[in-house]
Order: C-alpha cells, then sequence, then structure tokens
C-alpha cells in the first residue's frame, strides 16, 4: 500500500493532497483507511456544485469565483469532472488555462478528474475527493461537471448548494431536463448574457420556473445573469450562494442534508462490499454460462438471481 501521510494532508500538504486524491480516485485499497483517519477534521468546507451543459461556461464562472472567494481570504479547492475519456484531455486542457492564472495561488488548489471509476462510480469518488480538500482545511470546495443526468444529481447529492448554469441557446435542453434540474438547482445561472436571445431565454427560464413548485417553498430559486467572461454578475452568484448558506444554516437543511449524505454513503459502502462478497468466481462462473447459452435458456433473469442469492455454497 503507497503511503499517504494523513498528517501533512491535514496540516494543507498540497502534495499530500494530490496524491491521496489519486488514491481514492483509483479507488486504491486503503482508500477506506485514509478516509476513516480524516474524517474527524472533515465537514467545515462548505460544498459547492457547479453544472450545466457542455460549454456554458461553467469554469469561466468557477474561475471568477475563485477570485471573490480569494478577496475574502477563503481557500477554495475545486474538482473539475470530466464525463469524457481521461485520455480525451480537451476538456481538460482548456480548464487548466482558463484557471491557470490562480496556479501560482497556495490558497486555490484545482484538480481534474475523470467520471469513470471502477465501483460506484463518480458520486463516490468525487465526494471522497471533497473529504480530502476539506480535510486539508479547504474553506470551500467547488465541484464543477457537465450537467448529463446521473452525473449532475450526483453532484447535487455532493453539493451544499448547487448552481446550474444555463445559456441563451439552452431552451431546449431546460425543456427536455426541466424536472430533473428543477430538482437539484438552488440558483439558476443564465450565463452568456451579453448575446442575442438573452432576455428572452431569461423570460422563457422564468415561465417555466413559475410553473414547478421548487424543492424547498422556502427558498426562492432565482435566475441571475451574467456574462462570465466579461466578469459581470458573478458578485450577485456570489452573495446568492452565500444567502443560500445562511438559509440552510438558520432552517436547519444544511444539518438535513448532511445527515442524508451520511446516509446514502453507509448505503453506497455497504453496496458495494455487499457486491463483491457475492460475486465469487463460482457465481460469476455460473451467470458467465448462462449467458452464453441465451439462445437455449429457459430461466428468466429472476429465476437464475434467485437460485444464485439462495445457493450459499457457492
Ligand atoms: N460570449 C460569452 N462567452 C463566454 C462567456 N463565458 C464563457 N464563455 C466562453 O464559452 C466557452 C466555454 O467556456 P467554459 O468556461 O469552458 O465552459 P464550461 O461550461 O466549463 O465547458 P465544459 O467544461 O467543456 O462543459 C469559452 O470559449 C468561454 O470563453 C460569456 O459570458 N459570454
Ligand atoms: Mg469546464
Amino acid at each position: 500500500m503507497a503511503r499517504i501521510d494523513t498528517k501533512s494532508l491535514i496540516n494543507g500538504d498540497i502534495r499530500s493532497v494530490s496524491r491521496a486524491i489519486s488514491f481514492v480516485e483509483n479507488n486504491r485499497s486503503g482508500t477506506e483507511a485514509l478516509l476513516d483517519n480524516i474524517f474527524p477534521k472533515i465537514g467545515r468546507a462548505y460544498r459547492i456544485g457547479v453544472t450545466g451543459p457542455p460549454g456554458a461556461g461553467k469554469s469561466t464562472l468557477v474561475d471568477k469565483l475563485i477570485s471573490l472567494i480569494r478577496e475574502q481570504e477563503k481557500t477554495v479547492g475545486v474538482i473539475s469532472i470530466d464525463p469524457t475519456s481521461p485520455f480525451s484531455g480537451g476538456a481538460l486542457l482548456g480548464d487548466r488555462i482558463r484557471m491557470s492564472r490562480h496556479s501560482g495561488d497556495a490558497g486555490v488548489y484545482i484538480r481534474s478528474m475523470a467520471s469513470r471509476g471502477s465501483m460506484g462510480g463518480l458520486a463516490v469518488n468525487a465526494q471522497e475527493a471533497g473529504d480530502i480538500l476539506d480535510a486539508a482545511g479547504m474553506d470551500i470546495v467547488i465541484f464543477e461537471t457537465v450537467g448529463v443526468g446521473q452525473v449532475e444529481l450526483d453532484v447535487a447529492e455532493a453539493a451544499d448548494t448547487t448552481v446550474v448554469v444555463l445559456v441563451p441557446e439552452s431552451g431546449d435542453e431546460v425543456q427536455a431536463m426541466k424536472s430533473g434540474l428543477m430538482e437539484i438547482a438552488d440558483i439558476f445561472v443564465l450565463n452568456k448574457s451579453d448575446r442575442e436571445g438573452a432576455d428572452r431565454a431569461f423570460v422563457d427560464l422564468r415561465n417555466i420556473l413559475d410553473l414547478k413548485s421548487t424543492q424547498d417553498e422556502d427558498w426562492p430559486i432565482e435566475i441571475l445573469q451574467t456574462a462570465a467572461m466579461n466578469n459581470e454578475g458573478i458578485d450577485a452568484v456570489y452573495e446568492k450562494i452565500q444567502s443560500h448558506y445562511q438559509f440552510l444554516q438558520d432552517s436547519g437543511g444544511l444539518l438535513k442534508k448532511r445527515q442524508r449524505r451520511y446516509e446514502r454513503r453507509v448505503e453506497g459502502v455497504v453496496r458495494q462490499h455487499l457486491n463483491q462478497m457475492f460475486w465469487s468466481a463460482d457465481r460469476t462462473e455460473k451467470l458467465t454460462d448462462a449467458i452464453e447459452q441465451i439462445e437455449t435458456i429457459k430461466k428468466s433473469p429472476y429465476k437464475l438471481a434467485q437460485e444464485l442469492i439462495q445457493d450459499l455454497s457457492i
């Protein structure tokens, strides 16, 4: 087992942080022990999710948010989740360039992670990377991800405040994803408001929002217009994030969110362990055999599953 120096991680040593994130990203053995060790130091960081369609300006927005966070002398870690192959590189390279002006700043840590993952996929790993940044003393953790179904739900699960970034061209996307987006968004940002059609898109989005009752009746979901590239409207976004934090604290919602997160994570770990225990070589073979005889097999998948579950001898 590679050694992660927990002490220097907790002291905020960036190399230990990087190593620890690689460690959990690859699900190396010892990951659970590492997370056990740092757990007492977790729970202080505020976690923000930024999600939305490809190219909406999420990284540009995050880059500007980092500056505002740093003005308050808070530290920030960014986990940028790339849903594509870890080898395609394009988006990652773009992000590095966009956020590179923070690269000499010790109070900023930016890390890309691929959303692949052998077990449990994104949710578990990104969440754990957030834990590591939290334990290392980062005041704020930001998860950035392209909104594609499950991934955005996972990000919402990992975040205290979820910001959904749209652009004037997102009309169809909003129609298609509106129920999902509605569920996860605490704040909508309509970026690229310097573009034509921005006001019209704002009205359309407003109308959709009005039709929908939101997750939390007491928190008014608002749409903020920004032009992240020109640094316009970003202050308002950061202020809104902070007031959502305040709202969650005052209403007890933050505690509830964290309880739910804890519960789901325990469930996730149990699921993963049970799966590992269950799929012995014999059971795997039995399933493989059945698949190979798919043309002639008479047994329903339910029947076979029952047999595998009941036959404790294998
Ligand atoms: N016109 C205009 N362009 C913008 C604005 N914000 C960002 N862009 C541009 O939009 C492109 C995509 O920006 P990113 O910040 O990389 O978008 P993203 O959502 O992080 O993209 P992915 O991570 O690849 O999904 C870049 O060329 C930005 O310069 C804006 O407010 N107005
Ligand atoms: Mg990006």
